[in-house]
């Protein structure tokens, strides 16, 4: 396991590209989108550097960090031992996971052409709807100027509505409702476990991080319902049960923390390790 350190850190000039380094390199911080990519490399087990990229303090706009993500967003990776020996950068949490998992020639990403086109449904559909649509709902309900009241109530209105529809869409599809073949007989009799042929898969590491949020505290305002409240999500009892069988993995209980403040804070010798 290489140690971890944070972008830019002056004992080390070489935080991004270098030839005299090797293995994964990720550059993230604790948001949903950061933990995609490391929920899936703690489930792979594989070695790599964790960096975090302090996005309130403007490092993803860095000229080192746009080398590694154009889009100055995290998260990005580096594979210094890419395809054919050189190394690549990639940015986008999905098209990270594509790679990883097709590096690693593991099945969170299936090989048989229906299965595996269903996942990449998931995956698609988590980073142009559910990823931005849940952000920003957390924008104008936490973010957002408490002065500007009618942007606010209109964004929360707007963006809450949608958040409560993918959370439908996402329950009846746990439920057992619906799936990619329009034949209703080859619909799984009863609740599904999982996104994708009932098999934890990206599709799962993927959609996870933003369901997860909408339970816990991240997009409450004090003096406000509570996001989980006024979007009654107690009403997906589907998703709420597909969202704890996730975190209860002790894989995602890591990946949910790389980057958070430290690379791999359960590494860190001074705290008492919680798993
Ligand atoms: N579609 C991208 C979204 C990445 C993204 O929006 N990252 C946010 C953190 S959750 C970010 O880096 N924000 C910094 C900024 O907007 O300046 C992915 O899934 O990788």
């Amino acid at each position: 396991m290489h140690g971890g350190h944070e972008v830019e850190n002056p004992a080390c000039p070489h935080t991004y590209w270098c030839a005299l380094l090797d293995g994964l390199r990720l550059y993230s911080l604790a948001t949903p989108n950061g933990w995609k990519v490391g929920i899936l490399l703690e489930e792979l087990g594989v070695s790599y550097d964790a960096h975090v990229v302090n996005i309130g303090a403007g490092k993803q706009f860095s000229s080192g960090f746009v080398g590694a993500n154009p889009n100055s967003k995290i998260p990005a990776l580096i594979d210094h031992d890419g395809p054919d020996g050189k190394a690549v950068a990639i940015m986008e949490a999905a098209a990270i996971m594509i790679y990883l998992v097709e590096k690693h020639r593991c099945d969170f990403l299936p090989t048989d052409v229906r299965l595996r086109c269903e996942c990449l449904q998931w995956l698609f559909w988590q980073t142009g709807g559910q990823g931005p649509l849940t952000g920003n709902f957390g924008h104008f309900k936490v973010y957002a100027p408490a002065h500007e009241v009618d942007a606010r109530n209109y964004g929360v209105a707007r963006y809450g509505m949608e958040v409560q529809r993918l959370c439908s869409v996402l329950d009846r599809h746990l439920a057992g409702y619906g799936d990619f073949t329009g034949s209703p007989e080859l619909r799984p009799q009863g609740p599904r476990q999982y996104l994708v042929g009932n098999k934890y898969s990206i599709a799962d590491m993927a959609c996870f991080p933003w369901a997860f949020m909408l339970w816990g505290k991240g997009y409450n305002r004090p003096g406000q319902p509570d996001a989980k409240d006024f979007l009654n999500v107690h009403q997906y009892t589907h998703l709420k049960a597909w969202v704890d069988r996730i975190a209860e993995r002790p894989a995602v209980q890591r990946g949910i923390r790389v980057c958070a403040g430290s690379p791999k804070p359960w590494l860190n010798k001074d705290r008492k390790p919680k798993l």
